[in-house]
């Protein structure tokens, strides 16, 4: 009786790990340069709890673009997602700043982007 209630325990301590994402990575506050950013234009962006700065931002159709996103909200993670654009999902936690590479894709316009989290919070990416 006492062999199958710890059995059961264990059971849900390992599966309470792998549900929590037991051994990710921990946060990096204060990302370094990533490898390959030689060249790329650095876009830096700021969220706070109500917006994001700049609210516009101008690049290269097909240009190589580095990010610097801080969020200086102390609450709630902020995203940065394009999806017309093939921009994925960049999460930044509160007081994280993060450093990623993306690319634009070949094609001009203004295209929205923002904020998933937060739905209010709106820019755009105009491509040239
Ligand atoms: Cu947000």
């Amino acid at each position: 009786m006492r062999a199958a209630f710890l059995v059961i325990i264990l059971v849900i301590i390992a599966l309470s790990s792998v549900a929590c994402g037991g051994g990710q990575a921990p946060v990096v506050m204060d990302e370094p340069v990533p490898a390959g950013a030689e060249g790329a234009k650095i876009v830096e962006l700021t969220f706070s709890s109500a917006d994001i700065t700049p609210d516009k931002v101008s690049i290269k159709a097909g240009e190589k673009v580095l990010f610097v996103i801080k969020n200086t909200d102390k609450q709630d993670d902020h995203n940065l997602v394009g999806t017309d654009i093939g921009l994925k999902e960049i999460l930044v936690k509160p007081g994280q700043t993060v450093r990623r590479l993306w690319t634009a894709p070949a094609k001009t316009g203004e295209f929205p982007s923002g904020c998933t989290i937060h739905p209010e919070i709106r820019m755009k990416f105009n491509l040239q």
